[in-house]
């Protein structure tokens, strides 16, 4: 239950296992390749919130160099898994421990060699790094080592180090400077092999040595890894020094540590069904691996590499967010934190379109610079670069921050977060929308017109339901937050008056709140998705796919197949029913998710938790067990899509993982926080017959455990 593993590696598995078996500890992610990997199977030392662009292309988050490579010869033949079949073979992750390890036979001139590897990111202290090595052959037999830093990386828009200084007064090392913010990142790694040659060749900086080894008598050797940004480099040679003293057994112990404790507190335990316990602890371990630091934030694709530019989406703010609010509470101010200190360049963002306040990036980096291109898909048919709209007309991003900060607030108790930035926030982001709303003479209405809703496949419509309702939510935010910084803290309440006219924004927004056009409503309830939805063919997916001429072709946009008919990418109006739940009642609930069901694709990894979400709400368990399980897995399956037009899309899927962990509590245990109070209300599919979860709420820490007809929330302890 602890461990994902297979036991065959084809070639063309060799990315989909590079997702399937990452490792990291929030500052650094390392793909599940093999030791022997280089740049062509997609190696990647992914670096969190660092980032680098280069004149024309898209700006994208920095891989290292490869400190892990490492092959092995016997009689000249590499033992490398690409060009090599194994006899037996065997790769496995320990989720428990984030422990990666592999274990591979090849017979050679009727000798049996195994080589066996085991890695870490260590939780424990975050810049270092460690792998220990074993060969085993069932005769005597010479092979060579080598080891070192592969300097070729694997980059979607690099070369991020254009020169970089090899190092070998203590170790291996590499050290260079990005390209564009002249980042200084250093890598030195450090073995316990002796007497061996320095090897550099075409992109190896490393060592590599010949070894005798005897009938079926192992040799082990380990290497220290310690990667550090903008330290100076004596710092990190004593780090080396430190860690490679301390050695690969006790930095392994203190790694282990760290993760049981994180564990203790976010693990679920699913009785009754194996798969499910398994896929959820899959996306949680997940998560744990991009638990952030202090004032940064989480990327879509997590740390599996530089798809989508390492950018942070609403992904982070709706849909993992939860986990950490509820498993690790400093991690989830980081993330608040995160949008607080890109409060400049969301506001830049809004004056660059004419508008007032705060529009936040839709992929944002590391100043809330938007780094979401203008033409982010290439048309498969004529290689064209298409003009998409999300950057400038996905205003929904704003809210989605709001949202999550109330919810910060309300959780955690954490008013403080208010004063340092958070009401800013609030009334900037209230502020972008009163400038972006029209208001109609002719109906006395207000309207959020040319917007994108989650739903991508429809650019540039007017009134999408989820974004005018989450325009009405941040409307409330604002007013409930002037009100508890008027009574509560009236100095700030004055400064930021000062500052930002908060009165007037107040008095413009009770005048505006009221009149925001509500979305149109059929007489069964279905809420139309944007305004002139329901004129659009309706048809179902499977019709639409026979209308595909190419397999990857995209269906937005005003060419795209799904343009002119009522097929969407991902819930739209079911994610506004499930974030605002208590707002709707259960008759709406089910008519709009009859309806919207057989008419979503599914086509991002962030539709399926919130479908299931509402399935959970209207009690149809099966469907929402079966949301759930596409969202839990979906990179234990690597059933996702590769590819938007010729733009590869592939990594992990955080908000996926975040989504499963969102359906567990919020959807089958049915949890709600309301004015410091948790109550559960248990929707478990048939054949779990239990649950049980350990959640911060406000000041103390509760252990909840569910069952089809009992229910228990115990509080543990209370927080200083
Ligand atoms: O944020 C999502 C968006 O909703 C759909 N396209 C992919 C993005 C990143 O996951």
């Amino acid at each position: 239950m602890w461990w994902i593993s297979d036991y065959h590696h084809q070639p063309t598995q060799t990315v989909h296992y590079g997702n399937k078996y990452v490792i990291g500890n929030g500052i650094y992610g390392y793909r599940g390749t093999l030791d022997e990997a280089r740049a062509e199977d997609q190696v990647g030392l992914n670096i969190s919130n660092l980032y680098d662009g280069l004149p024309g292309k898209w700006r994208e988050s920095v891989n290292a160099w490869n400190p892990f490579y490492t092959e092995v010869y016997v009689q000249g033949i590499s033992l490398n898994i690409s060009t090599q079949s194994p006899t037996n073979h065997h790769q496995k992750l320990s989720l428990k421990h984030g422990l990666h390890q592999r274990r591979t036979t090849y017979r050679i001139n009727d000798k049996d060699i195994t080589i066996e590897s085991e890695r870490f990111i260590s939780m424990h202290a975050k810049n270092t790094m460690a792998l220990r090595y074993t060969i085993t052959a069932s005769d005597t037999l010479d092979v060579e080592i080598k080891t070192g830093i592969d300097t070729l990386i694997w980059e979607l828009n690099g070369p991020h180090f254009k020169e970089f200084e090899h190092l070998s007064a203590n170790g291996i090392g590499i050290t260079g400077s990005t390209q564009e913010c002249k980042h200084q990142v250093t890598l030195l790694t450090k073995t316990t092999l002796d007497d061996t040659q320095v090897v550099k060749d075409d992109s190896i900086f490393g060592e590599t040595k010949t070894i005798h080894l005897t009938k079926n008598e192992s040799f082990h050797f380990t290497k220290i890894i310690i990667l550090d940004v903008n330290k100076p480099l004596e710092q990190t040679q004593e780090t080396l020094t430190n860690q490679f003293d301390k050695g690969y057994n006790a930095l392994r112990k203190d790694h282990q540590h760290a993760w049981n404790a994180l564990w203790a507190i976010s693990d679920i335990l699913i009785e009754g069904d194996d798969d499910a316990q398994h896929a959820l602890r899959y996306s949680i371990y997940h998560l744990m691996i991009l638990t952030p630091d202090k004032d940064k934030s989480i990327p879509a694709r997590g740390l599996s590499g530089q798809v989508y530019k390492g950018a942070i989406f609403w992904d982070t703010e709706i849909f993992m967010l939860p986990f950490f609010l509820h498993t690790n509470p400093r991690a989830a101010k980081a993330l608040i934190d995160y949008r607080i200190k890109t409060l400049p360049g969301a506001q830049a963002k809004a004056k660059h379109y004419g508008f007032e306040g705060a529009f936040y990036a839709w992929e944002s980096h590391e100043n809330g610079q938007d780094v979401c291109s203008d033409f982010n898909i290439t048309d498969v048919f004529t290689n064209r670069d298409v003009r998409t709209y999300f950057k400038d007309k996905q205003i929904h991003i704003s809210g989605d921050i709001v949202y999550a900060m109330w919810h910060y607030v309300n959780h955690t108790n954490d008013t403080s977060i208010l004063l340092n930035g958070g009401a800013d926030v609030i009334f900037e982001v209230a502020r972008f929308y009163l400038s972006y709303l029209k208001y109609d003479f002719t109906t006395d209405v207000y309207e959020a017109l040319d917007v994108v809703g989650p739903d991508e496949y429809h650019e540039r419509v007017n009134n999408n339901a989820f974004t005018n309702k989450l325009i009405a939510y941040v409307f409330e935010i604002a007013l409930k937050v002037a009100s508890h910084l008027k009574t509560q803290s009236p100095t700030t309440y004055t400064k930021l008056n000062e500052h930002r006219k908060i009165d007037t924004i107040l008095e413009t927004i009770t005048r505006v709140h009221t009149k925001l056009k509500a979305p149109t409503k059929t007489k069964s309830q279905v809420i139309e998705q944007f305004d002139g939805y329901f004129a659009l063919e309706d048809t179902r997916v499977d019709v639409l796919k026979t209308r595909l001429v190419h397999p990857q072709e995209y269906w937005g946009t005003s060419h795209g197949v799904a343009y002119p008919t009522q097929i969407i990418k991902q819930a739209d109006v079911v994610t506004m029913l499930s974030l605002f739940s208590s707002d709707y009642s259960t008759d709406i609930k089910q008519a709009n998710y009859d309806y919207y069901h057989p008419r979503t694709e599914h086509g991002s990894s962030l539709s399926a938790s919130m479908y299931g979400l509402l399935a959970c709400d209207i009690n149809r368990q099966d469907d929402a067990y079966d949301y759930f399980m596409k969202s839990a897995s979906i990179d234990l399956t690597g059933k996702s899509k590769q590819f938007a037009g010729n733009t590869y899309i592939g990594g992990t899927h955080p908000a996926a993982s975040g989504g499963a962990y969102m359906l567990a509590l919020y959807g089958f245990a049915g949890l709600k926080t309301s004015n410091g109070t948790l109550s559960v209300q248990p929707r478990l599919p048939k054949h779990i017959k239990s649950m049980q979860f350990k959640l911060h709420y406000q000041e103390a820490l509760y252990t909840v455990t569910i069952t089809h007809n009992d229910t228990q929330i115990k509080k543990e302890s209370t927080h200083e």
